[in-house]
């Protein structure tokens, strides 16, 4: 090449990438090329390529899945995979032209786990039809990311011009800081702005997520007006009585080490002594490891007290998860019984009272609730018979149970483990608004839909959490003037017990009717259903986790040891028939 040539192309490059810093300032981003390019800092073009390969290089070789709620597994394999989630949420924010959140956690894992999950505009889970793409994203080789951003650009006709915005968000791990910055690189690389909420809970970044996409309809999209808008409604619900009948206002909370313990300490500042909050596992540095021996999870799972709070007789107790968006209620009794009042309980007296105010309003809505398999059989027959709510079972994961929620005017959803929230359509709320300003109506009326007013205030509707559920739980059973112990009677559980079974490839595990049916290993169906059919009130399925390499069985009957006897026997035909490793499993 000769002088005049080399000389002319560096003045053109200098001249392009004036441009394109300039251009990376205004809200509009000019398509240099389908791949937008990257770096202001020096001023020069770097291929988004070039930029993974020198600060996030891919250094995992085995593939990675988008699982039930995201990527999850060892904060150190990580890094890449935000880069490059970072990416993928700015490709989003663009087709669907609005904002995506971005959260890092791995929820009630130990401390060295870590993951990542996408928020689409509306507060849901990122689409199902874009989780092989973000599987495809984390999984391509370094030199690969270019070609399959355009690959993505050119299957949604993505616009690559807009500025759009990504709101990021983290728990409490050590490791989340800088998986945070890898994910503000990746949406840089690509001309994206992130917005760095710091640490939230995953319920406050969905939050977010909603007040930014309804221009502020939902609430305002910061700390502040999250807390003021739920305890400004949690103060109106309980007026100026804070205890009522049976109901004492006073509850021990676990935070399980981690940003729930933090963010409750502003709920309790603003709640006064509506609500006298004990704090324990509060994530004081040195006091206790996340969700070591507490938490929902363990609480769940382990069906224990959690450590580090104290044991006073038939006084109320929660916990919640390492990133607050489950929650689980329990006391013990004066002879050392533990009682756990799940997700299946929340449901229960959610739906109940729901019921109860909806009747009083007089306005025709249809209340309907969703669980999924795991829902306790006895809160299942409740529900149906009892508070006569039409019941939907739908698969594991919060993403299929919203969906099925929307279905209603108003849908509730709990999984047992904990996680649940309350949807209400745009037809409820209208209805809802239009009674509570009907002075044609009488009072009881015009108040009962004021007080479901003030409730969708109180819900996070964006997905299940922990603390505005609790605010909703001490609500009610405020307004009943219970304690646990009342709210207990509604039914008796039916003795369950969970197993897990490790094998060769959990996939070879296939369902169908929301997990309840095994399709794949053929026969086993049928050893399951002879299994259960031996017990009474028997009843036993199988599926492979979408978080951990395992095949898990749930089994539950009439008694303890039934319930122990279907589970083994059904963990030894999944050993069995679906390749299982090491020795056939038995009860621990
Ligand atoms: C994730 C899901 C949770 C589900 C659990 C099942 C979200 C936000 N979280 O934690 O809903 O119950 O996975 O785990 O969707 P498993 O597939 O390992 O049993
Ligand atoms: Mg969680």
């Amino acid at each position: 090449m000769n002088l005049k040539w080399y000389t002319l192309l560096v003045i053109l490059s200098l001249f392009l990438s004036h441009t394109r810093s300039l251009t990376l300032l205004t809200e509009k981003v000019s398509p240099v090329s389908q791949v937008v390019f990257i770096s202001m800092a020096n001023n020069s073009y770097r291929t988004v390529y070039a930029f993974a390969r020198e600060m996030h290089p891919k250094t995992v070789k085995t593939d990675i899945q988008y699982g039930t709620a995201g990527f999850r597994t060892k904060a150190t394999n990580l890094g890449y995979v935000m880069y490059r989630m970072g990416l993928l949420a700015v490709l989003r924010a663009r087709y669907k032209r609005g904002v995506i959140g971005v959260m890092i956690t791995a929820s009630h894992n130990p401390e060295p786990d870590n993951g990542v999950k996408l928020v689409d505009p509306k507060g849901e889970m990122l689409d199902q039809s874009w989780e092989k793409w973000a599987t495809k994203f984390a999984n391509v080789g370094d030199d690969q990311l270019e070609e399959t951003i355009n690959e993505i650009i050119k299957e949604y006709d993505i616009p690559m011009t807009d500025r759009v915005e990504i709101v990021v968000g983290k728990d409490t791990r050590p490791s989340s800081p800088s998986l945070a910055k890898s994910v503000m690189d990746g949406v840089l690389a690509l001309a994206g702005k992130p917005i760095d909420y710091g640490i939230v809970t995953t319920p406050q970044l969905h939050y977010f997520v909603v007040c930014k996409n309804t221009n502020r309809q939902y609430g305002e999209p910061t700390e502040d007006g999250y807390y003021k808008k739920l305890t400004g409604a949690f103060k109106k619900l309980r007026g100026e009585t804070y205890t009522n009948g049976n109901y004492k206002n006073r509850l021990l909370y676990d935070g399980a080490n981690g940003v729930g313990a933090k963010k409750i300490k502003y709920f309790q500042e603003l709640l006064g002594n509506t609500l006298k909050i004990e704090m324990f596992n509060d994530a004081i540095i040195g006091s206790g490891k996340l969700n070591y021996m507490c938490g929902a999870d363990y609480v769940k799972s382990q069906q224990k007290f959690p450590t580090g709070v104290p044991v006073e007789p038939n006084v109320r107790c929660c916990s919640v998860d390492g990133d607050a968006d489950r929650l689980i209620y329990y006391y013990m009794d004066e002879n050392n019984g533990f009682h756990l009042m799940d997700g299946d309980r929340m449901a229960t007296l959610i739906a109940g009272y729901l019921k109860e105010v909806l009747e009083e309003t007089g306005i025709d809505l249809n209340l309907g609730l969703v669980q999924t398999a795991y829902a306790n059989g006895a809160s299942t027959d409740y529900i149906a018979k009892k508070l006569q709510v039409p019941v939907a079972c739908v698969s594991t994961g919060v993403k299929h149970l919203h969906h099925k929620a929307l279905d209603y005017d108003i849908g509730v959803y709990f999984e047992a483990n904990g996680h649940g929230t309350i949807i209400f359509s745009t037809n409820a709320k209208e209805k809802l608004r239009e009674a509570a300003k009907n002075n044609t109506i009488s009072d009881e009326r015009r108040l009962a839909a004021e007080a479901l007013l003030n409730l969708i205030d109180l819900i996070n509707e964006t997905v299940g959490d922990a603390i505005s559920d609790m605010l909703l739980i001490e609500t009610i059973l405020h307004a009943k003037g219970w304690d646990i112990q009342q709210w207990e009677d509604a039914y008796t559980d039916l003795p369950n017990r969970l197993m897990k079974v490790t094998v060769q490839d959990r996939n070879v595990i296939t369902t169908t009717d929301a997990e309840r049916v095994c399709v794949t290993p053929e026969g086993l169906q049928a050893e399951i259903d002879s299994a259960a059919a031996k017990y009474k009130k028997g009843r036993s399925f199988v599926r492979p986790s979408g978080t951990e390499d395992v095949v898990r069985v749930y089994a539950e009957a009439a008694t303890r040891e039934e319930a122990d006897e279907l589970a083994v026997e059904v963990a030894k035909k999944v050993h069995e028939l679906a390749g299982g490793t090491g020795n056939p499993p038995e009860l621990n």
